[in-house]
């Protein structure tokens, strides 16, 4: 009846700082091992690391739940840390209901409307990271671009107001580390809390969300009875959650990935429509959120091998996303390559619903730096900030060489 024998037992702690700082040989490791492993430090969990395995429990809602958590900790057991998102932790049909609001809100058609925005506020920050390169010999790809670009553009258009904006930085380090053990990361992050729990839900409310913003559009479809008014501001939440510390780190990632190879920058500079490609490449090649959990929601399986109810399930999206079995030489970050079927945003109905307007800071960001920069060369070695689910750089000293 020991039918568990089977999983292979690994000693990888995905939450210990070596792994943390590189991911990718314990990511090997598991791949290798099978479809499904155990880890010793989490005895619990079964893990997997290939994309066929990862893709196929994202798109298996029904049996690999979200309401019972999407990080280690498993609601069924723990209280979470916080009222529950209703989207990210929630399953049909109550997701289906939010879903529909959010994924409205944040649609291909919206995005056309902040466009023209996104665009001009990147092209001023790039033209001002070379004016600050050439004065000063260098910019911090972290500090004076990836981090202030979307702390900008989507507040604004969320209708959060200017002042105060540094906590949602707070808040998005807590969130995705909250996800992970009760470690080390964890309790800094935690301590670094104070009162900026009650800034974001105070700013969730209508009254503190400018008219016609994504937020305020929330509220607009509590008046048309979509959904409560009491649901509204933990939907709020949900933008402030999820929308800024992820595309600050895709686009850190990004411009790590070309300022470390020279030869791929050097082919969008030649040619800017590669921009887009080349940021869901950088998405695959260093997957901003690297885990996401599951659990069991009944007895179940993977690849075949029994997986009992009430099971967290890890799955290592940054793991599936260079698993040689589904990409050709996965580790080359190679910005002509289509990486489509990449799980950096997920896959299946919890797919990141703010995809289109992830890619569009993406895509902006990179086209002006195409434009207006010739050469980004490495001032001085980065610095990784460690997070117990995202992929982080402190900084990222560049020099850019305009055009
Ligand atoms: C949310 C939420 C929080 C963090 C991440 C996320 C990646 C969503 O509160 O809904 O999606």
């Amino acid at each position: 009846m020991n039918e568990t024998a089977a999983i292979p037992e690994l000693d990888f702690d995905p939450y210990a700082s070596e792994n943390l700082l590189d991911p990718y040989p314990m990511h090997e490791a598991v791949r290798d091992a099978g479809p499904v492993v155990r880890l010793r430090p989490y005895p619990t969990l079964v893990a997997c690391g290939r994309h066929e395995q990862v893709h196929a429990v994202l798109n298996d809602h029904a049996n690999f739940i979200s309401g019972a958590g999407v990080g280690l900790s498993n609601f069924n057991l723990e209280t979470p840390f916080r009222p529950k998102s209703l989207i990210l932790e929630a399953d049909p049909p109550l997701h289906t209901q939010t879903r529909t609001v959010l994924s409205r809100i944040l649609s291909p058609k919206a995005v056309m409307q902040i466009r023209a925005t996104f665009t001009a506020v990147a092209e001023q920050m790039v033209e001002r990271c070379v004016e600050k390169s050439q004065a000063q010999g260098s910019i911090c790809g972290i500090h004076d671009l990836a981090q202030i670009y979307p702390l900008k553009v989507f507040p604004d258009a969320v209708g959060v107001e200017d002042d105060g904006r540094e906590n949602l930085l707070i808040y998005g380090d807590l969130i995705f580390n909250s996800m992970g053990p009760r470690n080390a990361l964890l309790a800094k992050a935690a301590e670094r809390m104070g009162p900026v729990t009650e800034w974001i839900m105070s700013h969730c409310q209508r009254d503190h969300l400018r008219p016609g913003g994504f937020g305020d559009q929330i509220y607009q479809a509590a008046d048309a009875g979509e959904i409560s008014h009491e649901q509204a501001p933990l939907l709020v939440r949900s933008f402030l959650s999820a929308g800024v510390d992820t595309t600050i780190n895709g686009l850190g990632n990004a411009l790590y990935a070309l300022a470390s190879h020279p030869e791929q920058y050097a082919k969008l500079h030649a040619d800017a429509a590669l921009a887009r490609p080349a940021f869901e490449e950088a998405l695959r090649w260093e997957s901003t959120a690297q885990t996401f959990f599951r659990t069991a929601g009944q007895d179940t399986q993977i690849a075949g091998i029994p997986v009992e109810k009430n099971t967290k399930v890890l799955c290592l999206l940054a793991s599936a996303n260079r698993d040689p079995r589904k990409w050709p030489e996965p580790n080359r970050y190679d910005i002509e390559r289509r990486p489509s079927g990449h799980v950096a945003l997920g896959s299946g109905i919890h797919g990141c619903v703010g995809q289109a307007v992830a890619r569009l800071e993406g895509e902006v960001v990179l086209t002006a730096l195409a434009k207006r920069v010739k050469r980004i060369e490495i001032a001085a070695p980065h610095t990784r900030r460690l997070n117990n689910t995202l992929r982080a750089l402190e900084t990222l000293p560049l020099r850019l060489i305009p055009a």
